[in-house]
């Protein structure tokens, strides 16, 4: 018997960055309405749950994730209302709705922090991190920002530095009083009450810094923030009991999911968030540093699969509005071959899946000159890192002026290869990847081994080839990617000879070619091939 279905581990979790999805009132910028009109083409694809970027009202510091109200829309995303028919609509088509909640700080246009910042007597003093300077003047200690300033920011109205991770405009929250404590779990409560299925936790093991605010101890690096390791910063005890609280508070709504975004993972940190009783899943990032190698992938894998507690659940990506396109990463041009072979690897692990918009339809970074860059680390670090504006750019939808996205002027440009690269001309192809992807996810709903099956891998040869089994009590499936342009042949020895084989699924036959004398499977180039078992 297959175990009973879990949403967010059997499923394809599809991330929206919802400024760039799609725009349905002609001002450039994707909206509520937009997703709405293309829910159709999110079920057509299979996908069982969306996450989507933050669209609480912002002043977009940090395109949405410097929120200034937690429980609202902001308006050029649209309206309670428009969300509350987004849940609905969603709902009706089996498709499960994801938050992300920006919990570590907020903007510093929150009320919260406008009030916090008048004055050492006002209800919300203690609610961001506030430090005198040090009797000579300086900072209250050397904790460094990830965007490129020191961790303190000046504030001469109350005479004293907040302390911020982020942007100066991104204030950190002071997690230890309880009454944020409090404030924070009841929005969780409000999206929840909302008909909400699950969130994803921006930068969650940051949340609690040590109480001392010790120095951080020195490091090697490029820029300062690296200059020092994050012991005190990140990654508190204190993190565990409130994961427990909000999983209890989870656990009293039906079904609900949490995955947090750790921040500097390692698989052993993942692993500890995500002990029975935690939160769900968090994400280890360890596959988007993989170079185009089945050794690192593999490697990945197992790390995750080693560290991960035996009852807790992966999640595996290649991307996010954080990073790089796969396309872009692996030097693809415009060969779509190598990406069929990288969504088969998404899609077939045991982990949850999570693919970001437009990398079903193969989207490659955008160039964006300096002068035009958005995303101000782009300008900050630039040319070092120029910034995350390349992986945001318009969905493709069709080959009209600015992809079909909008009737205005796009807040960030198409790709220029939207001409032929767009989601209607790849509905049409029935070689495309948008239909490989369908194809896979579609296999995932059918075979129970490809969702809750142990990963037991088989192989890899460096360069070349990545072979691996996912085994339940039912079925046995093997899949074999081929990581090459060139043919390579998988030795089918030992267990592999048991029993016969069927072809599932492949990018380049149609039926199973024959195990050749020896006992060879061969692929050719860029090949996908997943097998099942003869029944
Ligand atoms: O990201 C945290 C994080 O690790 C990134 O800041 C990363 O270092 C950066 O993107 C460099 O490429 C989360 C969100 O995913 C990110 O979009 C936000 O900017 C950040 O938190 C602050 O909320
Ligand atoms: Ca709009």
């Amino acid at each position: 018997m297959a175990a009973n279905p879990i949403w967010w581990r059997d499923g394809v979790v599809y991330q929206i960055y919802p400024r760039s999805f799609a725009d349905s009132n002609g001002d450039g910028i994707g909206d509520l309405g937009g997703v709405i009109q293309h829910l159709d083409y999110l079920a057509e694809l299979g996908v069982e749950a969306i996450w989507y970027s933050p669209f609480y009202p912002s002043p977009d510091v940090d395109f949405g994730y410097d929120v200034s109200n937690y429980t609202d829309i902001d308006p050029k995303f649209g309206s309670l209302a428009d969300f509350d028919r987004l849940v609905t609509e969603s709902h009706q088509r089996g498709i499960r709705v994801i938050l992300d909640l920006v919990l570590n700080h907020t903007s510093d246009q929150h009320l919260w922090f406008q009030e916090s910042r008048k004055g050492k007597d006002n209800p919300y003093s203690d609610w961001y991190i506030w430090r005198d300077a040090k009797p000579d003047g300086s900072l209250p200690n050397n904790w460094e920002a990830i965007f490129g300033t020191p961790g303190w920011e000046w504030d001469a109205k109350r005479d004293q530095y907040y302390y911020h991770m982020f942007y100066p405009q991104q204030p950190d929250l002071n997690w230890r009083n309880p009454q944020v404590r409090q404030a924070c779990l009841d929005v969780v409560r409000f999206w929840l009450d909302r008909g909400v299925d699950g969130f994803r936790l921006d930068v969650f093991s940051n949340f609690f810094k040590h109480p001392d605010l010790p120095d951080n101890p020195p490091a090697v690096g490029l820029r300062a923030f690296d200059r020092q390791k994050h012991i005190y910063d990140s990654n508190q005890p204190d993190m565990i009991p409130l994961l427990r609280e909000l999983r209890e508070l989870l656990d009293s709504y039906p079904e609900r999911y949490a995955v947090g975004e750790t921040f500097m993972p390692t698989p052993q940190s993942v692993s500890a968030y995500t002990a029975p009783g935690l939160i769900h899943a968090a994400f280890d990032f360890e596959m988007l540093h993989c170079r185009w190698d089945p050794e690192c992938f593999q490697k990945a894998i197992l790390a995750t699969e080693k560290a991960m507690h035996p009852d807790s659940w992966p999640v595996y990506t290649l991307n996010n509005h954080d990073t790089s396109r796969t396309a872009s990463r692996y030097h693809c041009g415009n060969n779509d071959a190598r990406l069929k072979v990288a969504a088969a690897l998404t899609i077939t692990l045991r982990g949850t899946p999570f693919i970001y918009y437009g990398e079903e339809i193969g989207m490659r970074n955008i160039h964006v000159p300096r002068r035009f860059i958005q995303d101000r680390i782009g300008e900050k670090y630039w040319p070092i890192f120029d910034g995350r504006d390349k992986n945001r750019s318009p969905m493709q939808w069709n080959a009209n002026s600015h992809a079909g996205f909008t009737t205005g002027k796009p807040w960030l440009p198409v790709h220029p290869d939207h001409g032929t690269r767009n989601v209607e001309a790849q509905r049409k192809d029935p070689q495309s990847l948008f239909h490989f992807y369908r194809r896979l996810i579609q296999l995932r709903k059918e075979l129970s081994a490809l969702r809750g099956g142990l990963f037991q891998p088989v192989t890899y040869e460096p360069r070349k080839l990545l072979a691996y089994l996912r085994q339940d009590s039912e079925q046995t499936v093997l899949v074999v990617l081929n990581f090459s342009h060139r043919p390579v042949r998988l030795a089918m020895g030992g267990e592999l000879r048991r029993n016969g084989w069927v072809l599932a699924l492949s990018n380049k036959h149609d039926t199973l070619p024959a195990i050749e004398k020896g006992g060879y499977l061969s692929l050719q180039g860029d090949e996908v091939m997943i097998l099942t078992e003869k029944g």
